[in-house]
């Protein structure tokens, strides 16, 4: 590319010379971001000079184009070809010249932008991971990002193939290591080598075989563990039998559908250790309040059906063993009515399931009374991974068998906990926030407050060193063609004057999958299932929506007739409710068709002790007053508890109504699962999570909250639509309910969540896949980096 196009700009230097002098005219900021460089390359391309450059190399390279930096005579450029692939250009605009440049040069350009000029003589540390991947297996078709675990059982069981005896001895080798507590799993002493293992096998197929269909384990253990086999390999003879078949399969020649079944099975995980630290983690009272907002709800789901799916398997393999979860957050004294100043609490709806709550401690020792945002946490969380440490082993009486971080902070505590521990650990990012602030990483010294610097170092070790990752979509990981992934957003960037990142993650490496969350469908189920419902809400439900003298609310609406657009989020600004209220306020046709509801936060400013709330609740009012809503809107600023949330929905589908999620941006979004599942037509951002969950104009409709016009069309449309044929909505309706029923359930959730365990699990013991090299740079970049930075908290 960089040939052709050198040879373009010295064909072609006039034209090339006016395109350089496009970038200057946006005057404002020294970057354009990349609708501002396709903006400009569309209106250049119509000019008679532009035409020039019609289907060649530049206009190629303006169309990969994501960002650019200038200062004149120079302008830098970053183009990514397609997914997580990315090149760096210079540009001189006097001498018509372009250059290809590392990612390194590009990064100090921006840095000098930014006021930030090394000295010629100061040393900035930059941050690499490449040497520690280059002998690692990694995927090459952007499509199979996202599926880690298919592509590694592929690549590592053809490896093993090939090493066909050596491969054997590490499978034998894998399966004596299995132990819970003080019994050995799996097999015995008896067994010696692959050879041994093989007869063994042979002989206990053709014992079993001559059993009755009813035989179960128990009855034959003392044969088969006379045979060198030990509890674990299933129930029933049905299943012991297939397990045997299936390792016998392996061994004469692997494959990874047989393998991945194969491990699927194995008994490995009894606990699991779930980290989230930051929020009021509570199962009352708690949503709504900051920091807390959907990976409480879905924490709590993910740990009832883990349990659940644990129980069967583990009673599947012939085992009578209670699996045990513990959710670990902190415990705060001062919390409201809510349970978070309890060390414990038992989790509804399972039998075995923990929080365990552990305090905050300052420098003297004494315990921290008050709720710390997740932007200051920072200082404490190595204390408190020591002093939970402790108090998890006594919990659970043995080390886990995984660990699951969530959040920044959490995934960094599982990161310091696993460490300690040596037990396998899986990050859950849920929203990066990086991607949500422009330009966070480079302003990073201009946003003290956020504390930037130590979130993203935070999250590279942490990311890092996890043995593999889960994202609810591959947007998280990838973007899409147009846009860069969340992840993405960290393989390289900068925080001038602190550290500059060349290779901070790559998107392409095995550990990433693609998981899914849920909506739990014992609250979130169709509006049509009558059985179900909960009827007796129905008059406090009328009453929150039209009731005139209800506390908390603000609006009365005067046409009970028309339909109901429902939203509900936490009133953050990134949510963009008041955004959607001023759509709904600007359009007429909206207004004449349909009321809106709106559940989100509370009306008084002075309930509220963040800033960002506190301002999105007075522009809400001011919206109100300034376009006279009270008759047409109903804001309520409550939480809604969730019961009372599904059962809403549903009386919103019973007057055929809609669903709108407006936000700015959504890593993934449970409100629109939830209101899909009952059937609630959706209308939800295409920036994140939405745009794969939702297919367009079948399942549901994308908006674009930055458009008004736009969104109040389509939802308008829509509604015209469905008054001229009854049918439309329910065929929307139906396809909704459809999408979430077969793509996002938890039950779907926690079988690949073990599984993934598992077979990282294998592949950890009989392959390089312990990563030490670069756990013990990770370590080190804790030790100097994040440490001293969580030390600086501000
Ligand atoms: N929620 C609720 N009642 C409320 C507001 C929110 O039960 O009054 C729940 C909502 O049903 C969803 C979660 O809080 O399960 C919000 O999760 P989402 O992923 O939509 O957004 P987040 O708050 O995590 O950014
Ligand atoms: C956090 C968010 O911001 C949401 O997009 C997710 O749905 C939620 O966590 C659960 O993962």
């Amino acid at each position: 590319m960089i040939t052709e196009l050198k040879t373009l700009f010295s064909e072609h230097r006039r034209t090339l010379y006016l395109l350089c002098q496009q970038f200057y005219t946006h005057e404002d900021s020294p970057f354009l971001l990349r609708s501002d460089l396709h903006q400009l390359f569309d209106l250049f391309i119509q000019t008679e000079q532009g035409q020039l450059l019609k289907d060649s190399a530049v206009e190629e390279l303006f169309c990969s184009l994501q960002e650019a930096s200038k200062n004149e005579p120079w302008i830098y450029l970053a183009a990514r070809s397609t997914i997580g692939h990315w090149n760096y250009y210079r540009l001189h605009s006097e001498e018509i010249e372009i250059d290809e440049i590392d990612v390194s040069e590009y990064l100090e350009f921006k840095e000098r932008l930014v006021g930030y000029e090394a000295p010629s003589d100061e040393y900035l540390l930059e941050l690499d991971m490449t040497p520690f991947n280059r002998e690692f297996p990694k995927l090459q078709e952007a499509r199979s990002i996202g599926r880690g675990v298919e592509f590694l059982n592929r690549h590592l069981s053809s490896k093993l193939f090939v090493e066909k005896r050596e491969g054997s001895r590490k499978i034998l080798d894998f399966l004596r290591v299995h132990q819970h507590r003080s019994t050995q799993l799996m097999l015995n002493g008896m067994i010696e080598d692959v050879p041994g293992l093989q007869a063994a096998l042979r002989k206990g197929v053709k014992f079993l075989k001559n059993c009755d269909e009813d035989t179960c384990w128990d009855d034959v253990a003392p044969t088969m563990m006379s045979y060198g086999f030990q509890p674990g390999w299933g129930r029933t003879l049905e299943d012991i039998l297939e397990m045997f078949h299936m390792l016998m399969d392996i061994l004469e020649a692997p494959d990874p559908q047989n393998l991945e079944k194969f491990l699927g099975r194995i008994p490995m995980i009894f606990s699991i250790v779930v980290v989230s630290p930051h929020g009021y983690f509570g199962q009352e009272n708690v949503l709504g309040l900051p920091d807390t907002g959907g990976q409480v709800v879905y924490i709590l789901d993910q740990v009832r059906a883990l349990e659940k799916e644990m129980k069967e398997q583990i009673y599947r393999q012939g085992l009578d063993i209670e699996p045990s979860i513990v959710v670990l957050t902190r415990l705060i004294p001062h919390c409201g009515d809510t349970s978070c100043n309890q060390p414990e609490e038992q989790i509804a709806g399972t039998s075995n399931a923990t929080i365990v709550r552990v305090p905050f401690r300052n420098d003297q020792g004494e315990v921290i009374n008050d709720w710390i945002s997740r932007f200051k946490i920072w200082p404490h969380l190595e204390r408190f991974s020591r002093e939970s440490e402790r108090k998890l082993l006594e919990t659970i009486g043995a080390r886990p068998d995984l660990i699951i971080g969530n959040y920044s902070d959490g995934n960094l505590v599982s990161f310091l906990l696993s460490r300690r521990l040596r037990v396998t650990q899986c990050t859950i990012a849920h929203a990066l926030e990086k991607a949500k602030y422009l330009f966070s990483g480079l302003y990073w010294k201009e946003n003290p407050e956020y504390n930037f610097q130590t979130q993203f170092t935070a999250d590279l070790v942490s990311m890092n060193a996890a043995d593999f990752i889960i994202t609810s979509t591959y947007q998280e990981i990838a973007g899409t063609e147009e846009s860069l992934g969340q992840y993405e957003s960290y393989s390289s960037f900068t925080m001038p004057a602190l550290y500059r990142v060349i290779n901070g993650i790559n998107i392409y490496d095995p550990k990433f999958n693609i998981v899914s969350p849920g909506a739990d469908d014992r609250v979130y189920f169709p509006y049509y299932d009558e059985e179900n419902r909960l009827t007796e809400l129905h008059d406090e439900l009328h009453e929150l929506i039209y009731g005139d003298h209800m506390e908390g609310s603000r609006g009365l609406l005067d046409d009970k007739d028309k339909p109901l657009i429902f939203t509900m989020a936490r009133l953050d600004k990134v949510k963009n409710i008041t955004g959607l209220v001023e759509c709904y306020a600007k359009s007429e046709r909206l207004r004449e068709q349909a009321n809106l509801l709106v559940v989100a936060g509370s009306i008084h400013v002075d309930h509220s002790s963040d800033a960002e709330e506190r301002y999105q609740i007075e522009t809400m009012h001011r919206l109100f007053d300034e376009y006279q809503l009270d008759g047409q809107v109903r804001w309520l600023g409550k939480h809604l508890q969730k019961n009372k949330a599904g059962e809403l929905y549903r009386y919103i589908a019973d007057q055929k109504g809609v669903f709108v999620q407006p936000a700015l941006f959504e890593a993934f979004g449970l409100t629109v699962i939830e209101a899909m599942a009952t059937g609630l037509p959706i209308f939800a951002t295409q920036y994140g999570g939405p745009l794969e969950i939702i297919v367009d104009g079948k399942s549901g409709f994308h908006i674009d909250p930055n458009d008004n016009e736009e969104m109040a069309e389509k939802i308008c449309t829509f509604f015209e639509r469905a008054a001229n044929h009854p049918q439309y909505w329910k065929v929307i309706s139906d396809a909704c309910i459809t999408r979430v029923e077969e793509n996002y359930t938890w039950s779907l959730y926690a079988r690949r969540l073990l599984t993934l365990s598992r077979v990282y699990g294998f592949w950890k013991y009989v392959s390089n896949l312990e990563r030490e090299e670069t756990r013990r740079y990770l370590e080190m970049f804790h030790g100097l980096m994040f440490r001293n930075l969580a030390s600086e908290t501000q």
